[in-house]
């Protein structure tokens, strides 16, 4: 039986994880492969899957708690894509196939919850890459380079830090932010700091050094290699510093409106009411009025409100999923995220109807497995 190629993409949130996902995939469907993509959060209503599925792309997601505390619900996903006519096309039915999963980003020790164990328990159906991380060029500066904290804590630097301990290939992303200095200064750091990995500049937006980070995902090199010391108070502390909000609501508004400055709009109007109350790890807006989506992205002090799915369409009605996640209670976060939402709806002469509301701090992991070091 021909295995099925299995990468994990891994990294804070906000890292780009999605976006090079999206790369990848598209890299993997010219070369005549099937891809079927795995998402994850620790609850429903991901902008995540709705920006893969706009992709065109066969997609699961595993809701409710990370790959590492929800293995069984990955493994049967990964199962039914697996055996699955991905791409709905008779003639490619003998296709190899490549699944990509995406891990929440505020979870780490991956190597000894999900790659080791896929390996071990389903080696006879899958060959895992290198275990990437990715990892934004701001953070990296604030949290490899200055030793700080990325206006975070030390609790949720540690956990920052023990993702890219684990990885067997750190991608250093969004590099076309960068001057060249500045690319190496940080590339440098990242290579003392975490010799056990290979560290590739990468830009998932503008595809710049992915032909090296494709053959080094498609390398042979053992997944999940290196196991990191993992303190499970601090992880699970350093975790649950951070809000959590998913909100899904029902718009309606007296005449369309444009996609695109919605979610910009809904965007800054929240980065603005969290202002001054805690660091932002990364909040997205998603709308979507039938099979149209528009996203708009911010990932923290320092970065740009930015419309990462362009959506040059208008709607007078449509669903928007709000996703954040920040250094600040759960409530406060939605106090903030309900506060921007009704300025900006009040103003653009639309009504919102919420149909479904999460928010909470991520409950202490139990993976499922863990492999050990030694
Ligand atoms: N400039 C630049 N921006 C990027 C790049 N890759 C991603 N981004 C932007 O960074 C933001 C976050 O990207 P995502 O791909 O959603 O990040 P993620 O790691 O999947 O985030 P979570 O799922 O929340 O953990 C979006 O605004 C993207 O457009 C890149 O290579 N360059
Ligand atoms: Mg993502």
């Amino acid at each position: 039986m021909k295995r099925v190629r299995f990468l994990v993409v891994g990294g804070f949130l906000g890292a780009g994880k999605t976006t090079a996902l999206l790369r990848l995939a598209a890299h993997y469907q010219r070369l005549g492969r099937r891809v079927g993509l795995i998402t994850n959060d620790q609850a429903a209503n991901l902008v995540d899957t709705a920006a893969v599925a706009a992709g065109g792309f066969r997609v699961e997601e595993v809701a409710g708690a990370c790959f590492c505390c929800k293995f069984d619900d990955l493994a049967r996903l990964a199962e039914k894509l697996r055996v699955e006519k991905l791409d709905g096309d008779a003639g490619h039915d003998e296709a190899p196939v490549v699944l990509i999963g995406e891990p929440v980003g505020s979870c780490t020790d991956l190597a000894a919850t999900v790659i080791q164990p896929l390996q071990r328990l389903y080696g006879d159906r899958y060959s895992l890459a290198p275990y990437s991380v990715l990892v934004d060029p701001n953070r990296a500066r604030q949290i490899v380079l200055e030793r700080g904290f990325g206006g975070f804590s030390a609790k949720v630097a540690y956990v920052f830090q023990k993702q890219l301990e684990e990885a067997d290939l750190i991608g250093l992303n969004k590099i076309d932010l960068l001057a060249p200095g500045q690319r190496e200064e940080l590339l440098a750091a990242l290579a003392r700091e975490f010799p056990q990995a290979r560290v590739l500049p990468i830009s998932g937006l503008t595809g710049e050094g992915f032909d090296a980070f494709c053959a080094a995902l498609d390398a042979n090199d053992p997944a999940g290699r290196n196991i990191a010391a993992v303190d499970y108070d601090l992880y699970a502390e350093g975790e649950a510093e951070l809000g959590w909000l998913n909100v899904a609501i029902e718009l309606t508004a007296s005449a369309p409106l444009s996609a695109e400055a919605l979610v910009r709009e809904l965007v800054e109007a929240i980065r603005r009411e969290l202002s001054g109350q805690g660091e932002v790890a990364h909040l997205k807006v998603l709308f979507e009025a039938g099979s149209d989506r528009a996203i708009a992205n911010f990932v923290g002090s320092g970065s740009m409100v930015r419309v990462s799915r362009p959506g040059g369409f208008s709607a007078a009605s449509g669903r928007v999923v709000i996703n954040a996640r920040a250094h600040l209670a759960p409530d406060l976060l939605l106090t903030a995220a309900q506060r921007a939402q009704q300025s900006v709806l009040a103003r653009l002469g639309a009504t919102a109807k919420v149909v479904d509301e999460a928010h909470f701090r991520p409950a202490r992991p139990v993976p499922t497995h863990r492999v050990d070091a030694s």
